[in-house]
């Protein structure tokens, strides 16, 4: 019998603590490991010379009255991301970024993916209230065609499939920006890097009837770090480069893969000519471990309209916006004091080098602005700590023994419930972290009580993620809504992730 690493570490008899009195072993001591560039093995391209790539919205293969009906195959394929060189990708429908889904409230989406990959693959809507068998839970796999051999996780209550399956998406909460990816047990890190992901548009009448920009004037910007080898394929430090058997990451990268070329929407540091109006930008960081601080550069700035959740009670200002992995920031930036002619750069305050830029915008046209930035953008529930009828405290912390990555110190284990929240009711969670962690927790949305101390500036409305970094503690207010079942919740830094650091909950 073969056993994983994961469940090598979790046989040699590693304990953790129980759940309301994390027994963790003291972190300050232990040296964890820094998120490492992984330097390309090519020239880097030259920033702002690709335009950006509009995303496509994806067509449904057939509608009725109730539901959208989409047929995606996810397969290899050859990008041109670099000047003169093909890249290899894995991509739905073998493009990268995946096809934009656009949906809407009331209306079911029907998913089928069919994978064409040689290894297994899982679909996960992030930020979507999804039922338990369709929210892509790590261990339910759809096999290639033909099947794979038993190198995965065991668990008991996996739904393995062969060839394809059908994910249905209810759409029952509000409009956000949500996004799909790839969440395959221990492998989502690499195959996320390899091109397995894309936006998700949930809209409703409520936001349309705004007026916010839209049309052209709504872009979609998924940010990541990618690198390059040196015939301009990805370069990933996986222990296991077909990604078939044993998992996990050249030790020195455990702390998270960054990339040293920023690609938005797959493009490299891409130039966008805009018209001297406000813009809606939906940005979205897809990157395994690199978080940005965006600033603008020129006479326009960050104005958050959206969340994870949705859009906020009302507009709120920004110098910088600190974006984590799989966290969605929706802004506006109004180019409308913008001489025709110059520019505005996207700039990285919290990256050197190349890694401090992301794209331009090139004011170029004259035109009438005929959006609105209402004052007033939804209604926004006040949080009340007194609805919460548990506190639970969860601890994020690398283990030095075990090099790896713990909740309250234990692995990921498909078996171990970490909590068993009741239907409807809310909780606090205290999470507690000893490093750069963004939390993600599936089928829910919360909102922020205190982030060290208070609500930090980039906690405002619905959140599904939560950035922490070394040292901090925060308090979110959880509502358990929608259906029972059992969920993971992780960190989001996908090398993080995928070596052990992600817990379940059953909704009961
Ligand atoms: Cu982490």
């Amino acid at each position: 019998m073969k056993y994983s690493r994961r469940e090598v570490l979790r046989y040699a008899g590693l304990s953790g603590g129980g759940l309301l009195l994390p027994a963790v072993e003291s972190s300050c001591l232990i040296s964890r490991p820094e998120s490492r560039v992984l330097p390309s093995r090519l020239p880097l391209p030259r920033q702002f010379q690709g335009s950006l790539r509009i995303l496509p919205i994806l067509k449904p293969t057939r509608t009725d009255s109730l539901a959208d009906f989409y047929n995606v195959s996810v397969r290899q394929a050859s990008a041109q991301i670099l000047d003169g060189m093909n890249t290899t990708i894995w991509g739905y429908n073998g493009v990268f970024p995946g096809p934009t889904i656009e949906a809407h409230v009331g209306r079911r989406v029907s998913l089928r993916l069919q994978n064409a990959l040689s290894v297994p693959i899982v679909n996960h809507l992030h930020g979507a209230r999804t039922s338990p068998e369709n929210d892509g839970y790590p261990t339910d796999l759809i096999l290639p065609a033909g099947g794979f051999p038993q190198s995965h996780m065991h668990d008991l209550l996996a739904k393995i499939v062969e060839g394809e399956r059908e994910y249905i998406y209810a759409n029952d909460q509000r409009a956000a920006t949500l996004w799909y990816h790839d969440h395959r047990m221990d492998f989502t890190a690499p195959q996320v890097w390899w091109g397995l992901a894309g936006f998700y548009i949930l809209r409703d009448a409520e936001e349309e009837r705004l007026g916010l920009p839209r049309g052209d004037k709504e872009i979609l910007l998924m940010i990541c770090d990618r690198s390059f080898d040196a015939d301009g394929s990805f370069l990933y430090p996986a222990l296991d480069p077909s990604l078939r058997e044993t998992p996990g990451v050249d030790a020195r990268y455990m702390g998270g893969v960054l990339g040293d070329v920023i690609l938005v929407n797959g493009v490299p540091w891409p130039r966008l000519e805009v018209a001297n109006v406000k813009y809606r930008f939906r940005i979205l960081n897809a990157s395994n471990a690199r978080r940005y601080d965006l600033e603008t550069e020129g006479a326009a700035s960050l104005i958050q309209i959206g969340s994870d959740g949705g859009l906020l009670a009302g507009p709120l200002a920004h110098r910088t916006i600190r974006i984590a992995p799989s966290e969605r920031f929706d802004v506006v930036v109004d180019f409308s004091k913008c001489p025709i002619g110059s520019t505005v750069t996207l700039v990285n305050r919290a990256g050197d080098g190349p890694a401090g830029q992301i794209m331009r915008f090139d004011v170029f046209r004259n035109e009438r602005d005929e959006s609105n930035l209402p004052a007033k953008l939804s209604d926004i529930p006040f949080p009340n700590p007194e609805d919460a009828v548990i506190t639970r405290v969860l601890d994020f912390s690398y283990q030095r023994r075990s090099h790896s990555w713990r909740i309250n110190g234990n692995p990921f284990d498909p078996a171990r419930m970490d909590a068993r929240p009741k239907l409807d009711t809310a909780e606090i969670w205290r999470l507690q972290t000893d490093f750069n962690h963004p939390l993600h927790l599936h089928l829910v949305h919360f909102q922020v009580l205190g982030h060290s101390g208070r609500p930090g500036p980039y906690d405002e409305g619905w959140k599904d993620t939560i950035d922490l970094g070394p040292g901090q503690t925060a308090d979110i207010l959880v509502r358990f809504t929608g259906y029972r079942g059992r969920y993971v919740f992780h960190c989001h830094n996908l090398e993080h992730e995928d070596m052990s650091m992600m817990g379940n909950f059953e909704v009961v």
